[in-house]
């Protein structure tokens, strides 16, 4: 007994300080001065759900509905179901489509602006029920859950809160259709792990806008689909702030509280027909530096997605089968969304037949060739590896695994080296963070030995999740990180060296 009570009570007090620390969320006094404010930052970190979402990297939107018979990007709600009609609609390609280019989650509009539904809705009468496809008796919204059953890939939706259509919407009635929506989503069609709400918020059927009871639908979410990330104007996933496909250089995901403000999600999002532009420059806004957070008094684990089209518009159109992004510049956006800090959710419309066109395809089909034969080999695996000058176990940093990490030592500097038994040619540097305790490095730098001297060959900011420096063609066999400035001790989980393929 003497030895157990103490041991308990150790044991309790490790783990309220575990509790106490790891968290998503934390306030801040006016008499916390600026080292007690970055540590909060620095031990902040992603709810499971959250580490779940950001793991996967790539998602696949699925932009498909009324819009796509009547060639428009928003419709006006009074359209009739008639018009939806797909003649060999497979969501069975959708899927193998999407799982062939690497995407692990497909998100499916449900619901956009224009209220017509793509399951037969106990609550309308807006929806494929009424339409010739299948005599009415069709439902995508099932054919894509089990689809994706099948392919093993997660099952988001898009349900627009913004309903042009429906009668209710601009009175508290309307709060009750889309929480009745929400709930025949999320409990007849298997597991949801991401519910998407728009920002754009316009005027319904009678001329008025609603006020969106965000409360009560979070909380649907959470009883229903605890594990689902709820994105956008919700809680736990962030809008990059534009539709390019391209994230900001520093990217941090603990940012203050203020940014999950629905109505300045909504003020920021597209609100007219056809403007794609970002509204906010990717890179001309810092959200979470350390300047921002001593002004903040609450900070949240909060992360950044990056959606964009693989068209230049969401819905389908035949006159932009030519328009379909090249393989270089899905690389690009590839690089400038995973590869800074963010996921990347790319958005394959399918078309009037009810399938994603075969230029789309193709595209995807290449970008996935080049994505593969680049990653296919990290050139530092068997490298020595020297954390503060020495030798460490040289798998950690190469096993593919966020949660081994190694703690960077300070001896002076922060230094990881690598010593390769030869020399090798590269041109990516991919880093990550072990996010688990938090996200910490502000400043770093990539050295090369060149001709026996080192040289800076690519610098960065944030790391994060996941960070891919672009740099020049190099040969060597030592390089090395350098940590010049970060929150609190930095734990690298990974380090990569790769060649991008030809
Ligand atoms: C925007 C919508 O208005 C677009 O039509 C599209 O759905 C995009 C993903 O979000 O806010």
């Amino acid at each position: 007994m003497k030895i157990i009570l103490p041991t308990l009570f150790l044991l309790l007090a490790f783990f309220s300080v575990r509790a106490q620390s790891y968290r998503q969320f934390v306030k801040i006094s006016d008499k916390e001065s600026d080292n007690e404010i970055l540590l909060k930052a620095a031990n902040l970190v992603p709810a499971k759900r959250q580490l779940s979402w950001q793991k996967m990297e790539l998602t696949a939107f699925i932009h498909f509905g009324i819009n796509t018979f009547t060639d428009r990007e928003w419709g006006k709600g009074d359209e009739s179901p008639a018009l939806f009609n797909p003649t060999k609609l497979d969501a069975r390609q959708w899927t193998k489509v999407c799982k062939d280019a690497g995407m692990k989650l497909v998100m499916i509009t449900a619901k956009h602006h224009d209220g017509f539904c793509l399951w037969p809705s106990k609550f309308t009468e807006h929806s494929v029920k009424n339409s010739p496809w299948k005599n009415g008796n069709g439902d995508v919204v099932k054919e894509l859950a089990d689809a994706c059953k099948e392919m093993n890939l997660k099952f988001g939706v898009y349900l627009s809160p913004w309903d042009m259509h429906e009668e209710t919407y601009g009175t508290d009635a309307y709060n009750d259709y889309y929480v009745n929506q929400l709930t025949e989503f999320l409990t007849e069609y298997g597991k949801v792990e991401e519910v998407w709400f728009d920002g754009a918020c316009g005027e319904g059927p009678n001329g008025k806008k609603q006020i969106y009871d965000w409360e009560r639908y979070y909380q649907t979410i959470r009883n229903l689909a605890p594990e689902a990330v709820i994105a956008i104007t919700g809680p736990d996933v962030r809008w990059v702030g534009t539709e390019s496909g391209y994230g900001r250089d520093t990217e941090w995901s603990v940012v203050p509280v203020a940014y999950q403000n629905q109505d300045l999600i909504a003020e920021r999002s597209q609100q007219k027909e056809g403007l794609f532009r970002p509204k906010v420059k990717p890179t001309s806004e810092d959200l979470g530096s350390r300047y921002k957070l001593f002004k903040s008094n609450e900070l949240v684990w909060y992360p950044s997605e990056v959606d964009v089209s693989i068209r230049p518009g969401w819905f389908y159109h035949q006159n932009q089968d030519e328009k379909v992004k090249s393989v270089n510049k899905l690389l690009d956006i590839f690089y400038c969304s995973v590869g800074k800090n963010s996921l990347l959710l790319l958005n394959l419309p399918p078309d009037k037949r009810g399938l994603i066109h075969e230029n789309d395809v193709l595209t995807l089909q290449r970008w996935r060739e080049k994505l593969d034969k680049t990653f296919s080999l990290n050139l530092l695996r068997g490298a020595k590896v020297f954390n503060g000058g020495a030798e460490i176990n040289s798998i950690v940093l190469v096993d593919g695994e966020l949660s081994t990490s190694i703690t960077v030592e300070n001896k002076g500097k922060r230094i990881v080296e690598f010593h390769l038994k030869e020399a090798k040619t590269f041109d990516l540097v991919c880093l990550q963070e072990n996010i688990n305790v938090g996200q910490r490095v502000e400043e770093f730098n990539v050295e090369a030995e060149i001709n026996e001297s080192w040289k800076t060959i690519g610098t960065g900011t944030t790391i994060g999740y996941k960070r891919i420096l672009r740099v020049d063609p190099v040969t060597t066999t030592k390089l090395r990180l350098v940590i010049s400035q970060s929150r609190l001790t930095p734990e690298l989980s990974e380090f990569g060296i790769f060649k991008q393929a030809e």
